[in-house]
């Protein structure tokens, strides 16, 4: 079955003559749908892939709570504070959850973090645009968290134990998070003249970037193939994309709102939308450092580090005073 893996276009993919013999076993686990467990065998490469995926998410919980972090203030009642609040919060949960499952891998957290603090590591390009107006905490509940769920449901059944648990607990958040998100779009675009148009504005801004969060299309992902016989992605970048654009542009409808998106129309025969060319130049541009925001981010980030250092500092010293206690007694 994997000598015949090598197929036309399918990138990075190591076929059974490459496999060791430990391998070959390790590969029959995973298709028998195994879950692999920290302390289980496992080829060099299925770490650093997971090592590499489960670091960019967690960067990107972490990262992610920035845009929003600009809204707090500034939210409309002190219901819609309360809520964003508790959902800013949850997304910090998600990324210390995900650092220790990259922990389990044999990382640690200080090296995720300097890669992350050096601009070395990735994380999602949505997180590199501005939220200019109130309608912005609402279009990235809807279509940031909507997407994010699309994306990580099926985490929860892949083969590495510890980000598959984790994703259960971070899914269930993302679900209250994408209804909070809808709920701010409803009273928007049922409120005045002028609170439709910043939902429809928001709505404009944020949905490209959504739809480029699931990665570069199949046909340039270069790590899809490798990954999806490793179980640890399940559906392809652009499956996954069309499972958002075919369950969003309902929901927008009901906002009486529009895609922005000329080429967007129903394909009764397929039963899916069919959609625009995405800009992958500026998905390109926002990777490489140079989106909207990407340098007040990382910024940001470094500097809640570097203010946090008194306390992680007294934290260890609390810690060895009482380890160097105990030695004592
Ligand atoms: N942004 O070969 P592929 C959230 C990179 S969490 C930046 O297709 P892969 C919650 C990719 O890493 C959102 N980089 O790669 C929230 C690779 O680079 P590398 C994050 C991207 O890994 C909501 C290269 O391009 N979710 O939103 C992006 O097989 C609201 C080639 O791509 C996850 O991380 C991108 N959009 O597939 C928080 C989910 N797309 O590493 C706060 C887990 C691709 O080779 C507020 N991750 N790249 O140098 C995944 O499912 C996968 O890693 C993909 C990419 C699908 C993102």
């Amino acid at each position: 079955m994997y000598a015949q893996m090598v197929e036309t276009g399918v990138k990075n993919i190591r076929t059974l003559d490459d496999m060791s013999a430990d391998e070959q076993a390790f590969q029959a686990r995973i298709d028998a749908g195994v879950k692999i467990e920290a302390k289980d065998w496992m080829p060099e490469a299925y770490r650093k892939t997971l090592i590499r995926q489960i670091s960019q998410h967690a960067h990107s919980e972490i990262v992610g709570q920035l845009p929003e972090g600009n809204w707090v203030t500034r939210a409309p009642t002190l219901k819609r504070k309360s809520i964003l609040l508790a959902k800013i919060q949850d997304e910090a949960g998600h990324g210390l959850y995900l650092y220790s499952a990259a922990e389990t891998l044999g990382v640690s957290r200080d090296e995720l973090l300097a890669a992350l603090h050096s601009g070395k590591a990735k994380y999602s390009s949505i997180f590199n645009y501005p939220t200019l107006s109130w309608a912005d905490m609402g279009a990235i509940g809807w279509l940031v968290d909507g997407s994010a769920i699309i994306n990580q449901i099926p985490l929860c059944r892949c083969s590495y134990g510890p980000y598959s648990r984790a994703m259960i607990r971070v899914c269930k958040e993302e679900s209250f998070h994408a209804r909070q998100g809808y709920d701010i779009m409803m009273s928007l675009a049922k409120g005045t003249l002028e609170q439709k148009a910043m939902a429809q504005d928001a709505l404009n801004r944020w949905w490209w970037p959504s739809l480029m969060m699931f990665g570069p299309s199949d046909a340039e992902s270069v790590n899809s193939a490798q990954s999806t016989k490793w179980r640890i992605k399940l559906f392809s970048n652009d499956e996954l994309r069309q499972r958002m654009v075919d369950q969003t542009v309902p929901q927008a409808e009901y906002l009486g709102l529009t895609i922005p998106d000329p080429d967007l129309k129903w394909n009764a025969e397929t039963g899916h939308y069919e959609f625009g060319d995405i800009d992958w130049t500026e998905f390109h541009e926002v990777l490489k450092g140079n989106g909207p925001c990407n340098r007040e981010r990382l910024r940001t980030r470094v500097k809640a580090y570097e203010d946090g250092e008194w306390f992680r500092d007294a934290l260890v010293a609390h810690a060895e005073k009482k380890a160097q206690n105990k030695a004592a007694a």
